[in-house]
């Protein structure tokens, strides 16, 4: 198998990222292997600092995570948040005991002036993650989705409501000011970036908060760096979360095309490759025609052995 011989940075949010992310771990040297997640999915909850994407990410290559949800530590157990119940406060964001360590130990490091990437850092290193994991930016970003019922923060949506409001958009809270984090930064600066894999997040509120950061993707075009995206929605199902339901919300097509458009339309010229499951074959003459390569290949990853597959397909074609 062919491997890059540079840097590899994967954009990752949610499960899906994750799972991605794990494939490309097991395959790359350490200190290949960078992984930018998003925050944009964080909140403050219960006093404390909440970073899903970030945290699935580390639990996940830390081979921690609970297998089945994909989010949270393995074989947690709920006295903390049962106790918060009896309390009257909020328990519909499920907080596991050890899990509520994390968020612990973080908020105090963050009250102490600590930066969210050097606490990530710090948990990466404790987790004996070998990839060097960073958020999108130090800076609080905040996804706002837009819906019938109002504007939700996106974990209220996501959790609290269970996806069932009507979107009809999204916002980005504090973008504009956020700045990149600054290992990301470098990197780009650098040139030696061997590629850049956007992982099958959620287009819209995993990887657009990435993408549109401090003209990250316009940075990333210049720079001429090989990027390819997966495709979140194989067979029109999303694998896991609200993507297909939000692209019909949306009225995009609910297909590998409609999310290869939205990526067409947002980032122009950027993305090189995408990469889509053999169910969906038949899109590769819709895509070619938005000016991407099509690589056809398994993208579903249920087993440790098809995250490999998959990463291993995506660093061979950054070989190209
Ligand atoms: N997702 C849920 O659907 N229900 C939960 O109660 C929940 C709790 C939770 C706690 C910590 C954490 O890191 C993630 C958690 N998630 C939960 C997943 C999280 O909401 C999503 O994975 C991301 O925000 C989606 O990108």
């Amino acid at each position: 198998m062919n491997l890059p011989a540079g840097p590899v940075l994967a954009l990752s949010g949610g499960v899906g990222g994750a799972k991605l992310c794990l494939g490309l771990d097991d395959l790359l040297p350490a200190g290949q292997l960078h992984i930018a997640c998003n925050t944009a999915d964080d909140f403050g909850h219960l006093g404390l600092t909440i970073c899903p994407d970030i945290d699935t990410v580390l639990y996940t290559l830390g081979g921690v995570s609970n297998p089945h949800q994909g989010w949270g530590l393995d074989g947690e157990s709920w006295q903390v948040l049962a106790a918060l119940e009896q309390l009257g406060a909020d328990s519909w964001f499920r907080l596991g005991d050890r899990d509520l360590a994390t968020h612990l130990w973080r908020a105090g490091e963050l009250a102490r002036g600590a930066s969210l990437s050097a606490v990530t850092a710090e948990l990466g290193r404790r987790l004996e993650v070998q990839a060097a994991v960073y958020p999108m930016s130090d800076d609080p970003v905040r996804t706002v989705v837009h819906t019938a019922e109002g504007d939700l923060p996106f974990q209220h949506y996501f959790v609290r409501e269970q996806c069932r409001p009507r979107v009809h958009g999204f916002s980005f809270a504090g973008l504009d000011a956020a700045v990149l984090q600054a290992n990301l930064a470098d990197l780009c600066a650098s040139r030696t970036l061997a590629g850049v894999i956007i992982c099958p997040s959620n287009p819209f509120v995993s990887i657009d908060p990435i993408l549109q950061l401090d003209s990250f993707w316009q940075t990333l075009r210049e720079s001429q760096v090989p990027v390819l995206a997966v495709a979140p929605i194989v067979a029109g199902q999303a694998l896991k979360g609200p993507a297909a339901k939000m692209m019909a919300e949306l009225n995009l097509p609910v297909t590998a095309t409609g999310v290869a458009a939205h990526y067409a339309e947002h980032y122009p010229g950027l993305i090189g490759t995408f990469v889509v499951d053999h169910s969906d074959a038949t899109l590769v003459p819709a895509i070619q025609k938005l000016g991407m390569e099509v690589e056809v290949t398994v993208t579903i990853m249920r087993e440790r052995a098809d995250k490999q597959a998959l990463a291993a397909a995506c660093l061979e074609l950054l070989c190209r």
